[in-house]
């Protein structure tokens, strides 16, 4: 007897191998697998019966032949959804294959003969039985027009249906009324004659001209005149160079005269501060009224250069306006458009790295709409150099994104799939990818030239017509409108450009500086380091203690957890010592019982990497999540947290973003370790540091960063506080290394109440974390501000011989050195803010001790590293008659030793130089002097 069959994946199918099966099942029931006897006894449930409810059988029943072909036909279906978009013609430069060796007839065991006959059609949106001709033609229309889809990656069927009631049968092929097929031709006629008329007027200068792919303005237009329809009333844009002249003017109706006159030169950053940007990196705002009299809120970000950077940033301001939106539960109020070029969606790890993060909880945004021009080259890279896959927005299939590939040259076709994207994302509030294909008229810039590398392609370029020409005759050749017509548009057109020119040329238009909105009214101070007020009332620390430690009933609390919590309440109630973890959870509390939400976002933030913070309790039955800080009180602002992917740059960018949006939030992003920032660096330098001076925007973001020299190795010492203090200049960043919690509730409270928004730099705590000494009293909480710098309390001035300035972690250890010597003669001072550094504060303090013989920097990080660099010439130049020296360890390639015991040794070392002055001891090896330069030389010889 033979084995029951297996019942193979359903994407395995073969119409052969079903109908021996079904020979072998008409035989033998039982020979098969079950499944398949179910499967059999539904076919033949569902074959047509005659009028007096006897099968068909005995009237002509489908033969075992019949039904086979039936499934083969099947399977042909599914193969045309699936595999379809391979004949699609979607290249303007190149037809489509004639044949595909997984959609010819033959690969289902289907020939010429069968074309006439008569099948089921299965779930396809047509009638339920057609000729297999007609069935392949609809499939073609419908599969392989100017429009391939993919979409059967999905594993939703719900949205597979959706997407096939949408597009079968041939719906994909528009039918606009004349309005629409003018106004489409009206923008291209705006976008080719825009290119033109600069390239005519301003030859050479870069423009990233969108010549040949002009279809993405028509297709932008058709999506911000549907969004108010369709509920959406805020979309933020980012986009990188190609063709953002275009988009500014002709979808965010930026003034033709404002461009010229960058163009021009008249502009000068110095109009407006900072050193500003290239024109085609800028954002812009405006609103959009449709043609029902709806109207859009628009705005593009401001980018840099690093492509694909700009993505998490626009997704975060997103997320932060639909917050203001109160649209947290379906997110489609406002709409994340992201326009990419193909080399840099396939190439660069940030789209992968967002497109992740587009249903987690914490960064969802209700779907992201995104466009690629697909010029089908990247600078003077070809597709196949630049990406082991088959299509450019490959990546966009792992997180079950429809794809749309569009031939740029069909306009109409890409108004369909834009106006269907965003019907699909308002739907299921899901990612989905339009690849608008099309080529690039000109080199990469305007003054590349292409030949140099893609000779055949830039023939075949040459001779192509452009698409507003293709489209003109087709609408002509409909009788939409007639030659003249056209010319007319055109001539009204390129005088209005003209118009703007002589303007720009003759007026100098002043430059377009927009406003702030209003969530930034009073905060659009300068950076002031007039002191803050921070301090807590005692009721509201109360107020916050207790929702730290009151366990809601029924919840199961981890028991070592429940320990912490009288601890908690007692330290406030009777006045103990806070320690870091807890001086956090109460500067969080007061500003959200004062009003003030807080956003804290990184890898395993929620209880924290050094299991410290547990500002999210897990009940340990049910695996629910209770988040304390949301129970202060029925006014309190909302306190959110959310463990990060396992990301920095996306991470980062998106808290920037959030930030941008939302400056009355204490918007926080938090490195597992410092050291991990640095894959964020493009953030770091592109947005953060650099964002006012380029663009006018700046955020009140705060970084949190562990940071010390634990023995940890070199992977989890170092949050690069020199790259960050290199980066300083302008007042764009403020920059601290902490030593003890009050300071870091100061800090962390400053942030939301003083009248500006700078980002915040936090060399974050590690070890500290449980460090006995660094411990506040409650009272330091409930008064004072935070200090720049903190004197030595504890020396007497006319004492000292020796002024230590320190910075963070390392304090603790000079202090415990100095009681354990006796050392009565050596003052130590904190640097707990190094940018904007405090001149008058450092002369105030250091001044006092005028016996002392010699000024010491010291630190744990070695010489080229830490704070060293920023705050030599910033001594050298205060203090130019002291002796002015450098304590810690040498030169490093690498951030901090393997060995725990040198790191020790180490350490040890540089402790007891500065406290007790010697440069080393007999089991303290000296720290190699290593490629001192001259100057430094002079200084630490001293
Ligand atoms: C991160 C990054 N690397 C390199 C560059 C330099 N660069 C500018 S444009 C470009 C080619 C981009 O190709 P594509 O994404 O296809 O866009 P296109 O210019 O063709 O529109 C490159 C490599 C850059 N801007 N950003």
């Amino acid at each position: 007897m033979p084995q029951p069959s297996k019942f193979p994946p359903f994407g395995q199918l073969n119409s052969e191998y079903v109908e021996t099966l079904y020979r072998q099942w008409k035989a033998s029931p039982e020979s098969v697998d079950e499944r398949w006897q179910h499967f059999f006894q539904g076919f033949e449930f569902g074959l047509p019966f005659t009028a007096d409810g006897a099968p068909r059988a005995e009237a002509g029943h489908l033969s075992a032949e019949d039904a086979a072909a039936q499934s083969r036909v099947a399977s042909l279906i599914f193969a045309y959804r699936n595999e379809g978009h391979a004949l699609a013609d979607v290249n303007p430069l190149q037809p489509p294959p004639p044949t595909h060796p997984d959609l010819d007839l033959e690969h289902f065991g289907l020939t010429e003969n069968d074309l006439n006959r008569v099948f089921d059609t299965g779930h396809l949106q047509v009638p339920d039985q057609l000729s297999l001709r007609e069935i392949l033609a609809v499939l073609k229309e419908t599969y392989c027009g100017h429009i391939g889809v993919q979409y059967l990656h999905i594993q939703d069927m719900s949205i597979r249906r959706w997407l096939q009631s949408e597009m079968e049968p041939l719906r994909n092929q528009p039918n606009f009324d004349r309005d629409k097929r003018l106004s489409i031709l009206a923008h291209l006629t705006d976008a080719e004659m825009f290119e033109a008329f600069i390239q005519t007027r301003y030859p050479g200068q870069k423009r990233f001209s969108l010549e040949g792919a002009e279809t993405l303005i028509p297709t932008v237009h058709a999506l911000v005149e549907m969004a108010p329809e369709v509920g959406v009333k805020e979309i933020v844009i980012g986009m990188a160079h190609r063709g953002r002249l275009n988009i500014l003017a002709n979808i965010l109706d930026k003034s033709y005269a404002g461009i010229f006159s960058e163009f021009e030169g008249h502009l000068l950053p110095d109009h407006f501060g900072g050193d500003g940007d290239v024109k085609y990196h800028k954002g812009f705002s405006s609103e959009h009224r449709n043609r029902y009299g709806r109207s859009v809120h628009l705005s593009l970000t401001a980018n840099p250069s690093h492509l694909e950077a700009v993505n998490p940033v626009v997704l975060g301001r997103v997320r932060a306006k639909q917050r203001q939106q109160n649209d947290t539960e379906e997110r489609t109020s406002v709409l994340g458009l992201l326009i990419h070029g193909d080399a840099a969606f396939a190439g660069q790890g940030m789209v992968a790295e967002t497109l992740n993060m587009s249903q987690l909880k914490g960064y969802k945004t209700g779907g992201t709409v995104h466009i690629i021009v697909n010029n089908q080259i990247g600078f003077t890279t070809n597709p196949t150099e630049s990406r082991s896959t088959a299509y450019c927005t490959d990546i966009a299939k792992a997180i079950d994104a429809p794809i749309l590939h569009v031939n740029g040259d069909d306009p109409e076709a890409a108004v369909y799939a834009i106006e269907l994207a965003l019907r699909f994302r308002q739907t299921f509030k899901r990612d989905v990818v339009v690849d608008l294909i099309c080529y690039r008229k000109h080199g990469h810039n305007e003054g590349d030239e292409p030949a140099f590398t893609q000779p055949v392609l830039y023939d075949k370029i040459k001779n192509h017509t452009s698409v507003r020409t293709l489209f003109t005759r087709h609408l002509i050749e409909d009788g939409v409108l007639t030659e003249e017509d056209a010319k007319r548009q055109a001539d009204k057109f390129q005088s209005q450009l003209q118009r703007h020119f002589e303007y720009a040329r003759s007026t100098h238009p002043e430059l377009e500086v927009q406003a702030f909105d209003d969530l930034w009214l009073g905060l659009e101070h300068p950076y002031s380091s007039a002191p803050v007020k921070t301090a807590a009332q005692l009721d509201t620390l109360k107020q916050v203690t207790n929702a730290l430690t009151t366990i809601p009933s029924g919840f199961n609390l981890h028991r070592k957890i429940g320990r912490y919590l009288k601890e908690k309440q007692e330290i406030v109630e009777n006045g103990g010592e806070v320690d870091w973890a807890l001086g956090e959870l109460l500067a969080f509390g007061t500003l959200l019982a004062e009003g003030s939400p807080v956003r804290l976002s990184g890898q395993d933030s929620e209880r924290g990497t050094f299991s410290h913070r547990h500002a999210a309790w897990v009940d340990v039955k049910t695996g629910e999540k209770y988040l304390p800080l949301n129970s202060i009180s029925s006014e309190q602002a909302h306190f959110c947290v959310y463990n990060s992917p396992l990301n920095e740059a996306s991470v980062l960018g998106f808290e920037y973003g959030y930030s941008l949006t939302e400056p009355r939030m204490l918007v926080i992003w938090e490195a597992q370790f410092g050291d991990f920032a640095n894959g964020a660096q493009v953030i770091i330098d592109q947005f953060i540091t650099s964002s006012q001076s380029k663009w006018q925007r700046t955020s009140g973001l705060v970084m949190l960063l562990p940071h010390g020299w634990e023995g940890q190795g070199p992977e989890h010492s170092n949050a690069y506080l020199e790259r960050y203090l290199a980066a300083c200049a302008q007042e764009n960043i403020q920059v601290c290394n902490l030593t003890t919690p009050a300071q870091y509730f100061h800090v962390l409270r400053r942030q939301i109440k003083q009248p500006f928004r700078r980002p915040l730099i936090i060399m974050a705590p590690k070890s500290m974390l449980r460090h006995k000494r660094a411990v506040s009293p409650i009272k330091d909480l409930l008064e004072g501000s935070f200090q720049e710098v903190i004197d030595d309390p504890l020396m007497k001035p006319k004492d000292v011989r020796r002024v230590v300035l320190c910075s963070g972690k390392v304090y603790w250890d000079l202090l415990e050195k100095r009681e354990a010597e006796e050392v009565q003669d050596v003052a130590l001072l904190r640097v707990e803010q190094f940018y904007p550094v405090r001149n008058d504060l450092l002369k105030k303090y250091i001044r006092r001790y005028k016996q002392a013989e010699e000024l010491l920097w010291v630190q744990e990080e070695p010489k080229n590293r830490g704070g060293w660099t920023h705050m030599h010439p910033v001594l050298r130049h205060l203090f130019p008659d002291m002796n002015l020296r450098y304590v810690g360890r040498g030169y490093a390639a690498s951030p901090a030793t393997g060995s725990l015991k040198r790191h020790m040794m180490e350490q040890e070392t540089l402790v007891i130089e500065a406290i007790i002055g010697k440069r080393a001891t007999a089991d303290a090896p000296v720290l190699p002097e290593e490629i001192e330069s001259g100057d430094e030389r002079e200084t630490s010889a001293a």
